[in-house]
């Protein structure tokens, strides 16, 4: 038995590997975060050491004192993970303020957590107190058809839901609370934290302008579906576009409404304007 048998371990691997194989991971492009249960804290615990030094998060979280992250490492290339998880990701434990984190496995050749754990541990704050402790997953990619489509569509939440929700039948039902957009900001810092946490008090999607995507769900194959679905239905619009600026045809905004009778969710009416 060594940590890296533990399922979660194996789950938070497969992803990053996942995530590469779709090219949304260029260099050391994108991060990732999960939110451990209490079982499986026990279940690594004799690999957990506690001698590493406090560090500052950058900001304060304190809902989520105490708790462990796996995270992947500032600098470090997703498409080594499956490699080398040892070298390339950690676990990390915050302290009891939520104001400093620790490292307690992982990055055995030095490093450090993710530039973006401000915003991790910002959305993880905020998805956990939203979803009653449900969500534990957030993860950030450069997806090229996301990022595109920042350049072309208003950066507006009703826009960019709307449009892609018009993409895929299956959208409004995989993403029905929408997509947040935040304007392009400097990575790394509180201020882009702060900003995609509020958008994510009422979306699990938020868009950064001409960078990325953060995706927050329940576990691996939720989020990871989560930031596909939305990728995809970017590509198609990226394709349609390029054919020709106006659709011949599409699903409107009643075709939207029936749909939600029928598969039992609620569509924020701010999102089914008349074009
Ligand atoms: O390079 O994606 O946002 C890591 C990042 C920063
Ligand atoms: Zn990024």
């Amino acid at each position: 038995m060594s940590i890296l048998d533990a399922k979660f371990v194996q789950g938070f691997i497969r992803m990053c590997n996942d995530g590469w194989e779709q090219g949304w991971h260029e260099r050391n492009g994108g991060n990732f975060s999960y939110r451990m249960k209490p079982e499986e804290v026990e279940e690594v615990k004799e690999y957990l050491a506690s001698e590493s030094e406090w560090k500052p998060i950058g900001t304060s979280v304190p809902k989520l004192a105490g708790e462990y992250f796996m995270v992947t490492g500032s600098g470090k290339y997703f498409r080594n993970v499956i490699l080398d998880p040892e070298d390339s990701i950690c676990i990390i434990e915050v302290d009891e303020k939520g104001e400093n984190y620790r490292i307690c496995w992982g990055l055995v050749n030095g490093g450090r957590p993710t530039s973006e754990l401000p915003s991790h541990l910002m959305n993880h704050e905020v998805k956990m107190l939203a979803s009653g402790g449900k969500h534990r997953v957030i993860y950030h990619a450069h997806p090229a058809n996301i990022i595109a489509l920042t350049f072309v569509l208003p950066l507006k939440d009703e826009v960019f839901t709307r449009e892609l929700w018009e993409m895929m039948t299956e959208c409004p039902i995989v993403f029905a609370s929408g997509i947040g957009v935040v304007d392009w900001m400097v990575p790394g810092g509180r201020d882009i934290a702060v900003a995609t946490s509020e958008l994510m008090k009422q979306y699990d999607v938020a868009i950064w302008a001409h960078h990325g995507m953060f995706c927050s769900g329940e576990d691996f194959d939720l989020t990871f579906g989560l930031m596909h679905t939305v990728e995809k239905a970017a590509e198609i619009l990226v394709k349609m576009l390029s054919m020709r600026p106006d659709k011949l045809q599409t699903i409107t905004a009643q075709n939207f409404r029936d749909l939600a009778v029928e598969f039992n969710v609620e569509l924020p009416e701010k999102f089914l304007y008349e074009k």
